[in-house]
């Protein structure tokens, strides 16, 4: 296995991207990718992005090695109770102590245009571009026995349906 060579290589990516005032420090937590079926031509992936430093961040960009074009997306209800996917070219904000949940049915990395089949256990890589903690670089499992509602959810399910104030 090659995680730790990669996880050094991304140790120095972020050391070498950070500003010297920046205290941004990020953390990817339960990270997994998945496609519908070995022939699908797109994919998506799902993670827990915790920025445990004293400055608030900023995801601003993907990249992968699986897909012509990797993009931040979300879902959004398109007003007739459908769901549908968006690119977020603004990417998404990851505060100080806080962190931002990619999950099944909202935010996500979406694979479009795969360049290779992808199963079950395959390892994806990804890197996370940060306004000021710069590129991370992931090692993701490609789990395709992951049930939607699995993990993600601790902070109560605000994604996804229902985004609308329905009170009164
Ligand atoms: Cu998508």
């Amino acid at each position: 296995m090659s995680f730790k060579t990669l996880s050094l290589a991304a140790a120095a990516a972020v050391a070498f991207a950070l500003p010297a005032f920046a205290e941004s420090i990020i953390a990817v937590n339960d990270a997994y990718a998945r496609v519908s079926s070995k022939m699908a031509k797109a994919g998506a992936a799902f993670m827990v992005i915790e920025n445990t430093g004293a400055e608030d961040d900023h995801l601003i960009g993907v990249s992968s090695d699986v897909a012509k074009r990797t993009e931040l997306h979300t879902h959004m209800d398109d007003g007739n109770g459908n769901m549908k996917m968006m690119h977020v070219k603004e990417g998404f904000a990851v505060p100080a102590g806080g962190e931002h949940a990619l999950a099944r049915g909202g935010d996500h990395v979406m694979f479009m245009g795969l360049t290779r089949g992808l199963e079950h256990g395959d390892v994806v890589t990804i890197i996370l571009t940060f306004e000021k903690a710069g590129d991370v670089t992931l090692e993701v499992p490609v789990d395709l026995e992951r049930k939607p509602d699995h993990g993600a959810m601790k902070h109560g399910d605000h994604s996804g349906h229902g985004m609308k104030k329905a009170d009164g």
